[in-house]
């Protein structure tokens, strides 16, 4: 920190109520045309959409500074236990209207740019969302971000600020494109550069060793490069509180010493690509969900923010003149996945080389700070490193690693005498043709918390992944089932259904969701349902339009609308569900006067710009979709969207409108799912696997309530045990092989048929997701749907039902749940400034 200046203000009023901070329709009206004139240096004649956009934004920043001042006032005088939430991905959304409804000036604000003659959702959809995540991992930091603040917890997100987001996505020609997303380029009005918070990250070079004037064996790590790392903070706002915490997001720069050295002796391409070289390590996300490329950016990226936020909570410690060995009494740190996990050994080099703690005081430090998220079984996902490549970016961190790993294996050795095979599975270090580093193991030692994300994952993890490591030390392990903010969910993305819910049983249910069960006595009352099911073809209508503009397709709101939207991946089997849809465009070619019961299929996902089967998966969708939507035998009952670019602003559009939410992934692969809860709370019924989050939605929500499909993870495990062949299930069921064929026939690719031969072959003979063993199961549930839609009073109940029972859901359920199990972190109610 290079500079530190506070300064006393005795006139504590100048702080509440003026036109920065009011919340009056007036106050907000002179605060957007002060920041017009002032920030953006504009009258409004002139002002353009993004003038307007940024003055509001500024205007509401101002009234979250009052309030994250205050906040992290009352901290430091209180002493309290802050949660560090790290995390490579955060997929935030965008900010203005969730800000507007967390801080209770909704109405107010639209009142005030109406009477300024511009009006408010206008300048809301003018915002680029922030897409620093991939899928649900992300958005479930964010999720938690929100209930952290709103449960009034004191805590830091701490991340990376990509310069590029998650690509945006364009479908040309029915294939997946990928474009830049440049969301910095107007400015960003919701972050704050803390320039004067920088840290050093040293990477590469030699570690040298030597003994001191005390006898003491040290180390001195000689890096090859030296990166700084700059702090913005975005302050992260609860749902009316008081509390708002900070998402301190770090920017990688050259340290200026850089440029000046090599500049002066006249090497100025040395010092323009040192700087290049910094800059990258913040430049772009990894799109990858669920599989880790070793590449050594995204090792340097990954050490490179743990090292900020550790030593940026070290100092925060110190500062409140802590000793360094109450550390873990600061702080409790989480782990999102193994991404951050390198922060136990990087807590082990500063209070070991920095801080000069004996190893035993420094390792006990440690286990007591950090805790594990687990959030897949698949295990292609789980995170290694090839040694030599992590040697040659954390040359010390190898060392330590070594260390770590010799003292761990020590104890093991005497525990589990003689079992080789436990013992190697438990070591840190992966033995082969070439060692590698495995950063669950890492994360495993160095947490005295382990957690998956629902219960089923939490027990497949006890089984197969984490085995090992749940007999050794089984007291580490529990569940946390993952939830969603209603915030963002409902209320900001459906305020109709939020109309309607509140109307008839209030508004607490927006922070304890659990009462929305006072819904289920209106389930049965024809009006309520009348109501309910007014509310979704509104926003179907909605939809509809925008699916008009963005693809061309014209649809029918009174269709049902059966939703898959995440990422595309195999195992979340967007394949099974375009097999059922040429199922269904078959029986209405066969017999055209058939009674079916017309359906929107709508899809939705990016897929990572490298998985070729994913990508092929979105041509076939496409494709398929150009035929069917073209078909006059089909006469508009049936229609496919390929809805492109997927992200939070368009997820908010499209949850309202789902009547069926697709949960189909291969059971015992999914490790949660976050999707499968907005659609629910949002009034969509489920078709789904016994699969993450799923079962548990299935035990609330009733099993009349949802529609049940599928093998369940023993029967995956035990068919792929007995030999799978997926050859005889498409041989012997004649739509599914009928509709295979046709696949491989260049039937809806203009008779190419080699497009999706990989894709047919790969079905056809190897099925590792068992699309093939699980399609009869699902066709005959799917005609269950639609005999269900046909009734619509009883569809509304269920639906109806389905947000009901969905208050386990809330994120806020979660993070207490980490509060009291994990964390074990207090609230601590916020005053602002001056009040008392
Ligand atoms: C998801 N994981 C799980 N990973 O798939 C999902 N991975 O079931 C669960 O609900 C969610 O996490 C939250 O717990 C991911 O989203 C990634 O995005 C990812 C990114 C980089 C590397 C590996």
């Amino acid at each position: 920190v290079e500079e530190k200046e506070t300064v006393k203000s005795e006139n504590k009023e100048v702080l509440i109520q003026d036109a920065r901070t009011g919340l009056t329709v007036e106050a907000l009206k002179k605060a957007i045309l002060n920041n017009l004139f002032y920030v953006q240096g504009k009258y409004p004649e002139i002002a353009t959409r993004n003038d307007y956009y940024m003055a509001l934004s500024f205007a509401v920043r101002d009234r979250l500074l009052q309030r994250w001042t205050s906040s992290v006032k009352q901290y430091l005088e209180g002493k309290n236990r802050v949660v560090s939430y790290l995390s490579a991905e955060y997929l935030l959304g965008p900010h203005l209207a969730n800000n507007l409804i967390n801080l209770g000036i909704y109405k107010e604000m639209e009142q005030a740019t109406q009477e300024l003659g511009v009006n408010l959702q206008w300048l809301i959809d003018k915002e680029v969302e922030p897409g620093l995540g991939n899928g649900g991992l992300g958005r479930l930091a964010a999720c938690y971000m929100d209930s952290l603040a709103t449960l009034e917890v004191p805590a830091i997100g701490y991340g990376i600020r990509y310069q590029f987001g998650i690509f945006e996505q364009d479908i040309r020609d029915g294939w997946q494109v990928e474009d830049t997303d440049n969301w910095l380029r107007r400015g960003n009005p919701w972050e704050i550069a803390r320039r004067e918070l920088n840290y050093e990250v040293k990477l590469g070079g030699y570690v040298q060793h030597y003994m001191d004037r005390d006898g003491r064996y040290r180390s001195n790590w000689m890096p090859e490069l030296t990166v700084k790392g700059v702090a913005y903070d975005t302050p992260i706002l609860g749902y009316k509180v008081n509390t708002c915490n900070a998402l301190r997001l770090w920017k990688s720069e050259a340290p200026k010493s850089f440029d000046f050295q090599s500049f002066n002796s006249g090497d100025y391409n040395h010092a323009v690509n040192q700087k290049i070289i910094c800059e990258n390590i913040s430049k772009v996300l990894y799109p990858n969900d669920e599989t880790i490329s070793g590449k050594i950016l995204r090792l340097q990226q990954q050490y490179f923010f743990v090292s900020c936020s550790l030593q940026d909570m070290i100092g925060i410690h110190l500062r409140q003149g802590e000793k360094i060995e109450d550390f873990n009494v600061t702080f409790a740190v989480q782990l999102n996945d193994t991404h951050p996990a390198i922060a136990i050994a990087e807590m082990m080099r500063l209070l070991l080389d920095e801080h000069d703690l004996e190893w035993v005081d420094a390792w006990r430090v440690t286990t007591r700070t950090f805790a594990y998220t687990n959030h897949t079984l698949l295990p292609e996902a789980l995170e290694t490193w090839d040694l030599e490549l992590f040697g040659s970016v954390l040359p010390r961190h190898l060392e330590l690693i070594y260390e770590i790993n010799k003292r761990f294996l020590d104890e093991v050795t005497i525990k589990v005498y003689g079992d080789h095979q436990k013992i190697s599975s438990l070591s840190i270090i992966g033995e082969g043709p070439r060692k590698f580093i495995k950063m669950a193991n890492l994360a495993c030692v160095g947490s005295f918390a382990i957690n998956g994300v629902a219960a089923l994952h939490s027990d497949l993890l006890k089984k197969t992944v984490l085995k090992d490591w749940y007999a050794y030390s089984p007291e580490k392990f529990s569940n946390k089932t993952n939830g969603v903010t209603p915030r963002r969910w409902m209320v900001l993305s459906n305020p109709k259904l939020t109309a309607l819910i509140s109307e008839k049983i209030g508004e607490n249910w927006i922070k304890h969701l659990d009462e929305l069960k006072n819904l289920e006595q209106y389930a049965d009352d024809p009006e309520f349902q009348k109501s309910w099911m007014q509310v979704k073809l509104e926003m179907k209508q909605e939809l509809a339009k925008r699916i008009l503009g963005k693809t061309g397709v014209k649809v029918d709101p009174e269709s049902m609308f059966d939703i898959q939207v995440k990422r595309i991946h195999e195992y979340k089997r967007q394949h099974l569900n375009v097999l059922h849809l040429i199922t269904l465009y078959n029986r209405l070619k066969q017999n055209p006067k058939m009674d079916m019961v017309p359906r929107t299929f709508i899809f939705a996902g990016k897929a990572a710009p490298g998985y070729k089967m994913a990508k092929l998966i979105i041509k076939l969708i496409t494709s398929v979709g150009d035929l069917v939507n073209n078909d006059p035998d089909v006469n508009h009952r049936l229609k496919v969207v390929f809805y492109p670019n997927y992200n939070v602003t368009n997820a908010q559009r499209i949850y309202p409108a789902a009547d069926l939410s697709e949960q189909i992934s291969t059971a015992g692969k999914e490790a949660s799912g976050t999707g499968n809860m907005k659609l629910s709370m949002n009034g969509a019924l489920t078709i789904g696997t016994l699969d993450g989050a799923n079962v548990e939605i299935r035990e609330v929500v009733g099993e009349e309530n949802f529609f049940l499909f599928g093998l369940t993870a023993e029967e995956v495990t035990q068919k792929r045990n007995e030999g799978y062949d997926p050859y005889t299930y498409y041989k012997s069921n004649k739509e599914l092989k009928l509709a295979i064929d046709q696949i491989a026939s260049g039937y809806f690719s203009h008779l190419d048929d080699k497009i999706f031969k990989d894709l047919v072959n790969n079905l056809i003979y190897h099925d590792p997701f068992l699309v093939l063993a699980d399609y009869e199961s699902y066709v005959a549930c799917q005609d269950k749907v639609s005999e269900a839609f046909r009734d619509k009073a009883a569809w509304a109940r269920m639906s109806i039902l389905n947000t009901a029972r969905m208050g386990k859901f809330s994120s806020d359920r979660s993070i207490r749940e980490y509060c009291d199990d994990i964390w074990k972190v207090k609230s601590v109610p916020v005053h602002l400034n001056g009040d008392s």
